[in-house]
Parts: structure tokens; sequence; C-alpha cells
């Protein structure tokens, strides 16, 4: 097959585009605006690779890519591309509603006329996969609750009602116009190639740096942490084989609070890289102001994707996070650029408590 992967020099996309060229005969074509979560190095092992092709392009620039679609004769399409800092949709909501809902409206339109020109099997057999989260669904209490395929929407944040309405704009050019959509919402990643502003590997690089550890709130909010090499391999299983106009739950089974995961960061790294003078990591601890309308807790039910396509997760968290840190630990040329270029202007989840609004 002939994948369009969009946003694939971020951190799942590029996961995704790794795992078909290693693991499938596919050819990947990425598409890419590399804004600043955007990192080709994530992709250095597939340079040269005849499976694999990048164009630097915006999803919002319809024209662009029908172009695209029609001269490299797609088959699929993973649509992940989209703007995905929970914080930054907080400061500023305006590039969240251009990508993620007017780029999907022209992406989709984009693929619409593109799908409508190919001819039997091949339009039969086309499929559009839109990538969403579990965050759409909103708000769990902490002693109670799942999400399932059918939980009602009710979008917290900016990012997540962007998220929220590319969502239905999919389902909506399904119903309507008959395009072949399938659909997946999945709950946080961790892994290789994580931007280092989201919770996980700002942990692991501020730790290193003898820097606080910004906790929101008490630590308490609960995530479902999924790795990114088994999101990598569902996500293919939905595409592939996912039934039109269905969508699938993917999630790790690894419910935390933040101030555990990051504990187990911390404990982790004792051992691995013990701080001078016997010191522990856990000492850098800073409870910071809490997120505007953090959602408490997101847990996934990923018995359909399980019992429909055979998919499960490989990694516990504790082998993920593990593996994770020795990540970081190891590859220091990919995020020590990325680093020091994000600390000229620093981001929220950095300052101290009372700072933030
Ligand atoms: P990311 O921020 O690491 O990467 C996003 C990529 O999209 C970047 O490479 C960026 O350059 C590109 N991009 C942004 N705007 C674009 C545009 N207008 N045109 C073309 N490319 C553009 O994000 P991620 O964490 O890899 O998330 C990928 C997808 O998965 C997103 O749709 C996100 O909503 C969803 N998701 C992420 C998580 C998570 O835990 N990271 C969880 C659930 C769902
Ligand atoms: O410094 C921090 N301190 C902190 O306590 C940061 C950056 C985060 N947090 C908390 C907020 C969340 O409860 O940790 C949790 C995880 O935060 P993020 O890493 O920012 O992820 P989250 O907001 O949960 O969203 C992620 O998962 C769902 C992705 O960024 C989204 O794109 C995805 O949809």
């Amino acid at each position: 097959m002939k994948v369009l992967v969009t946003g694939g020099a971020g951190f799942i996309g590029s996961a995704v585009c790794r795992h078909l060229v290693k693991n499938s005969s596919d050819r990947v074509v990425n598409v890419d605006k590399l804004t600043y979560a955007g990192n080709l190095e994530s992709l250095k092992t597939l340079s040269g690779n005849a499976d694999y092709a990048f164009y630097k392009a915006d999803i919002c620039d319809q024209k662009k890519m029908l172009e695209i679609m029609r001269n490299e004769d797609i088959d699929a399409i993973m649509h992940l591309a989209a703007e995905s800092h929970v914080d930054r949709s907080i400061d500023g909501p305006g590039a969240f509603i251009e990508t993620n809902i007017v780029g999907t409206f022209r992406l989709l339109n984009a693929a619409l006329e593109y799908w409508r020109g190919l001819g039997g099997k091949r339009q039969q057999e086309f499929r559009f996969h839109h990538i969403s989260t579990d965050e759409v669904f909103g708000d769990l209490p902490f002693d109670s609750g799942i999400f399932t395929e059918v939980t009602p929407y009710a979008p917290s944040s900016p990012y997540s009602a962007s998220k929220a309405a590319s969502d239905h704009l999919v389902r909506a050019w399904h119903e309507t116009y008959g395009l072949p959509v399938v659909l997946s919402n999945c709950s946080n990643n961790y892994g290789p190639y994580h931007f280092p502003e989201k919770l996980i590997p700002l942990v692991i690089l501020n730790a290193l740096h003898e820097r606080a550890l910004p906790v929101y709130g008490r630590g308490e909010n609960v995530r479902d942490w999924l790795h990114v090499n088994d999101h990598a391999r569902a996500l293919e299983m939905v595409m592939k084989d996912g039934a039109i106009g269905e969508s699938y739950n993917i999630g790790g089974n690894a419910e935390r609070t933040n101030l555990s995961v990051v504990e187990t960061i911390c404990s982790v790294l004792d051992k691995k890289r013990p701080r001078a003078g016997g010191r522990k990591y856990a000492d850098l601890i800073t409870f910071v102001a809490d997120r505007p309308g953090h959602d408490r807790r997101y847990a996934i039910d990923a018995s359909k994707i399980e019992k429909e396509l055979g998919w499960n997760p490989q990694e516990t968290f504790e082998s993920g996070i593990t593996s994770t840190i020795d990540w970081y630990l190891d590859n220091e040329w990919w995020w020590r650029p990325i680093r020091n270029k994000n600390y000229a202007g620093e981001r929220l989840g950095v300052q101290p408590a009372g700072k933030r609004s």
C-alpha cells in the first residue's frame, strides 16, 4: 500500500513511519509542516529508504494535499497532523482551530475529491484514518467510569474541543459523502522522540539538569499511559482492518497519578544516574499552579480493538518507562538541540506556583 501519513515528523507520526517502513511492505509518504513539534531527526533511520518520502506542506493547503495524493497514488491516509499540547492551547487556541479543525476540513475535502476519482477496487479499499484522543470524552471522576467508543463527547480544553470538532467532521464526511473513514481515540502516549515539554520527557530531562520537576496542582490527576510503539502497531491494524465508519479506543491499561509517574521516573534515575551526595531526584519535585480546566482522570476501555482486531499492548508501564529513560540517557544528540532552543522562551509548567493565571 501507499500510505500518506500527516504529521509524520511528530512524536507519534514518526513512530508510525518507522513502524510501517520496518514491518510492512508499504510505501510511506510523510506530509508535515514542521512546526516547533516536527523534527526530521526523528526519521533519520529512514533517510535514503526507497519506501519513504517526505513533503514539507501544510494540511490547510487543500490543493497541495490533493496534488500529493495524486502524485503518490495514495491508498490510505493516516491523519496525525495536529497542534497537540493542551497548555499551548490554553495560551493560544488560534493555531489549534486552524490546524485541527480547518486543516482536517481541507484534508477531508482533498481526500474526497481524490477518492471520487479512484476506480472500482481501489475506491472500495481506500481508507481515511483519523487519529484522535481520549480527551474528547472529557473528565472522569477519580473512582469510577471508563471511556468506551460510545461515551458522549465532553471536551474541556481548547485542544480537546478542536479534536472533538475534527472527529465530528470526519464522521460527517463518511455519513454525508460516503468517504470510507476509520477513527481511533487513544490515551497518553510516551516513549522515544517525545517532545520534551510533555510531562514524561520534561521530567526526565529536568531531573538530569537538576531543575525543578513541575507537578500541576497536587499531582492527583490520572492518565492512562500507552507506549508509542504499541500505539503505532494498533494504528496499522485500525488502518488496514478496521471497519468503515467505526472508531476504536486504544489504551495501555496503565492508569497512574501524575505524582506516581514522576516518582517512578525519579526512582529509576536514582538507580541509573545517581545524584551527587546521595540526594534523591524526588527532592526536585515542585508543586506548581494547576492547569485551568484540568481533567481529573482519563481511562480507556480497549476491549473493542482487542476483541475485533486482536491488538494488545506489549509494554507494561514499568517496562516502557525504564526503556524510555534509557533512550533519553542514550540519545542526547536528539534532545539537546530542542532543549537548548526551547529554553530561550520557557513554557507553562516550568514556572513556579503563583506565576500562572
Ligand atoms: P506532535 O505535536 O508531536 O506532532 C504533530 C506533528 O504535526 C508535528 O510534526 C507538526 O509539525 C505537524 N503539524 C502541525 N500542524 C501541521 C499542519 N498544519 N500541517 C502539517 N503538519 C502539521 O503530536 P503527537 O503527540 O505526535 O500527536 C499526533 C496525533 O495524535 C495528534 O493528532 C494528537 O491529537 C493525537 N494524540 C496524541 C496523544 C499523545 O499522547 N501524544 C494522545 C492522543 C492523541
Ligand atoms: O509540567 C507538567 N506538569 C504536570 O503535572 C506537564 C507538562 C504536565 N503535567 C500534567 C498535566 C497532565 O495531567 O501531566 C499530565 C500529562 O500532561 P501532558 O504531558 O501535557 O499531556 P496531556 O495534557 O495529558 O495530553 C497528552 O495526552 C493526550 C497529549 O499532549 C495530547 O495530545 C493527547 O491528546
